[in-house]
């Protein structure tokens, strides 16, 4: 951009542009930081159940997932389809799991213990 000072252009001017370029270039980066800032749900494993604080996100985005075991056996939490899973967590564990989802759609968690899908720990999220 060439800013040419000729007559016409007073410096009350310029100032007044550059500062509504600043305030539209920090407008950005707020709105940029606040989309990649985690959803948080907790997830909570029990035998034979999950119970999630949310089960569906608005849009694509991060989500923060802490997973916390208050049950008596060890249970996982695996979002398949991303790769995405918990250690192996005893009784009174937890661990957050960073999920990106970048496409809607509907996505299949279990815990890959043994017969514990079947049991009932499995579910679907849902990014709309
Ligand atoms: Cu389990």
């Amino acid at each position: 951009v060439k800013v040419r000072l000729a007559g016409g252009v007073s410096l009350a001017a310029l100032v007044a542009l550059l500062g509504t370029l600043t305030a539209t270039a920090a407008l950005a980066e707020v709105t940029a930081r606040s989309t990649i800032t985690p959803t948080k749900i907790t997830v909570t494993a029990n035998e034979f159940y999950f119970t999630l604080s949310k089960k569906s996100i608005p849009k694509p985005g991060v989500v923060a997932f802490t997973v916390i075991n208050r049950g008596k056996i060890a249970h996982n939490f695996d979002v398949q389809r991303l790769s995405k899973k918990t250690k192996l967590l005893q009784p009174g564990q937890r661990q957050t799991l960073i999920v990106t989802f970048k496409k809607k759609g509907s996505y299949y968690y279990l815990c890959t213990v043994p017969r514990h899908a079947q049991e009932g720990m499995a579910g679907s999220f849902i990014v709309r």
